[in-house]
């Protein structure tokens, strides 16, 4: 009986233990899981910072650098306001590299138009007769246009009617008058609006103006208006000849352009 109740004492006092141990592992257990669980975030936590630096860091290299930026983002290809990127708009990538984008500078600007038949330049139009007149019928034709026989105020000027003379040639023996003459005063030369010729900007032909007067000096009066577009040795439209007045030839008229704003649309 002693030992029955001893044993049974030993036996309660063992189930006891277990339960207690098993308490404790399974706490234990509980707590290494937390601890894994805690890690597994910590590193993720830091694995995910460390990614976004990276690609933070390439971002920023790649803009501070001049690598095209459309290379990585798709969304350049897209039109100029870039609506589905607004970070990359905001880098302005889209507008530096736009290959499919037609240059569409729509920025208002104020421009100069001439009337149909005229040639915009450097804000004056420029009309280049086909009829062929004296010199003075050819000023008198320009005036009834609203314009005059053209004053070359500039080498790049010269250098733009020279070039449009290659074009609007259709003879060699073209020829076109200029607005200048020195009818009035022999060797004065003046231009249509009465200034005189600026001696640093001519672009006379070797041994011209020569106020030549014929072969058998039968034009007296000699040469007193002047042309371009007489094809010289070497094909050269760009020297002024005095010629004689009375001579038909083409003729170049110049008048200001309109202003006027224009949306520019490049092409
Ligand atoms: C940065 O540019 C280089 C090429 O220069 C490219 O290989 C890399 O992917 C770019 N980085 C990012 C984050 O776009
Ligand atoms: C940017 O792209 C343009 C056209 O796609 C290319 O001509 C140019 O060389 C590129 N520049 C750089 C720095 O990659
Ligand atoms: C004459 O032409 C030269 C060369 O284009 C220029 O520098 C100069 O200012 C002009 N002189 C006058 C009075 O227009
Ligand atoms: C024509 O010009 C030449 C030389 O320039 C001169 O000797 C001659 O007298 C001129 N003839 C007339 C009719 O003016
Ligand atoms: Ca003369
Ligand atoms: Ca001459």
């Amino acid at each position: 009986m002693v030992t029955e109740g001893y044993q049974q004492d030993v036996l309660s006092k063992r189930s006891k233990v277990t339960t207690e141990r098993l308490a404790l592992l399974v706490v234990s257990g509980l707590l290494a899981a937390a601890v894994i669980g805690l890690c597994v975030t910590v590193f993720d936590n830091i694995r995910l910072k460390q990614m976004f630096k990276k690609q933070d860091d390439l971002q920023n290299r790649n803009e501070s650098g001049n690598t095209n930026v459309s290379e990585r983002e798709p969304c350049s290809t897209v039109k100029p306001t870039c609506p589905v990127c607004p970070t990359v708009e905001k880098r302005k990538p889209c507008r530096t590299v736009q290959p499919t984008c037609p240059k569409t500078d729509v920025k208002d600007q104020a421009c100069y138009k001439c009337e149909e038949g005229w040639e915009q330049h450097g804000g004056k139009c420029y009309y280049f007769s086909i009829s062929k007149s004296s010199w003075e019928q050819s000023r008198d034709e320009c005036r009834a246009k609203g314009g005059e026989l053209v004053k070359i105020d500039s080498r790049e000027e010269q250098t733009f009617l020279v070039r449009r003379l290659r074009v609007v040639m259709t003879e060699a023996e073209d020829k076109f008058w200029i607005g200048l003459t020195d009818s009035a005063v022999e060797g004065r030369c003046l231009w249509v609006d009465g200034s005189q010729l600026n001696q640093s900007l001519t672009f006379w032909r070797v041994k011209e103006p020569d106020n030549w007067n014929g072969t058998h000096g039968e034009h007296p009066d000699g040469e007193d208006c002047v042309r371009m577009g007489e094809k010289s040795e070497g094909g050269s439209l760009e020297w002024w000849f005095d010629a004689f007045c009375s001579k038909p030839h083409r003729s170049i008229c110049k008048k200001a352009g309109v202003r006027g704003k224009f949306k520019k649309v490049c092409d």
